[in-house]
């Protein structure tokens, strides 16, 4: 994944044409495409495929399972096109190893979720948050999701994880979070989601994104 616009959109429509139109809109201001459940439930697998001409596709599954099953799921996604998977980390070193492997060998990359961006994460997840970084870098993932909208966890996450893993940040725009913070903070990329694929111009929105982060590199 190059780092360009430092913008990530994450796809959370439910019909592939408007996936399809909302992509074409906005490749030129993405460095890649966050598809997960609700758009691959709604359209099929095929959709990564799809969606790859337009950018690299990361396939946001949230793996949490031992690993076994996480090897099957991680082979099913990358199988289908897609350049990285994203996987829970909770779940503890083993399963994550698996994911890395596989991906490592098939030139892929895997991010690991630390803490979430909503308040609930705060009920469980915080406390792992710092510990589940720390196994990311020593298993050596290509990086982390952590929350924009907590963006002085984004800092932490930052300092535990070293300048090896990257660090890519969903909460901007419809969750309160701001895109210029959490690069200050030390994100690689931000996940922008509704605030793209709701807006009247997806393109326009993007631009201004891409415009706003601009001004603290
Ligand atoms: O900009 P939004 O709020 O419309 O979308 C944010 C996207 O990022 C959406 O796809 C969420 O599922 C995802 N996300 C979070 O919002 N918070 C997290 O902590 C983690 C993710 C995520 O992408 O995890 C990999």
């Amino acid at each position: 994944m190059q780092k360009n616009t430092r913008l990530i959109l994450a796809l959370d429509v439910l019909d592939s044409d408007e996936a399809l139109r909302i992509s074409g809109d906005v490749a030129g201001y993405v460095d890649a495409i966050k598809v997960g459940y609700p758009l691959i439930l709604a359209t099929g697998l095929g959709i990564i495929t799809e969606l790859s001409k337009y950018a690299p596709i990361i396939a946001d599954f949230k793996v949490a399972d031992i690993p076994n099953t996480n090897r099957l799921i991680c082979e099913q996604v990358f199988r289908a096109g897609a350049d990285a998977v994203i996987i829970q980390g909770f779940t503890g070193h083993d399963s994550l190893r698996t994911c890395v492997e596989l991906a490592k060998s098939s030139n892929k990359d895997v991010f690991v979720v630390t803490e979430m961006s909503h308040p609930g994460a705060l009920d469980f997840m915080q406390a792992a948050g710092e510990a589940i970084a720390k196994m990311a870098a020593d298993e050596k993932a290509s990086g982390v999701v952590a929350p924009a909208t907590r963006p002085e966890r984004v800092r932490e996450i930052r300092k535990i994880i070293g300048n090896k893993l990257t660090i890519i940040s969903p909460g901007v725009g419809a969750q309160g979070g701001s895109a210029s913070d959490a690069i200050k903070a030390g994100a690689d990329w931000v996940i922008v989601g509704r605030s793209i694929y709701q807006a009247e111009e997806p393109a326009k929105a993007a631009a201004d994104i891409v415009a706003y982060i601009k001004t603290v590199i």
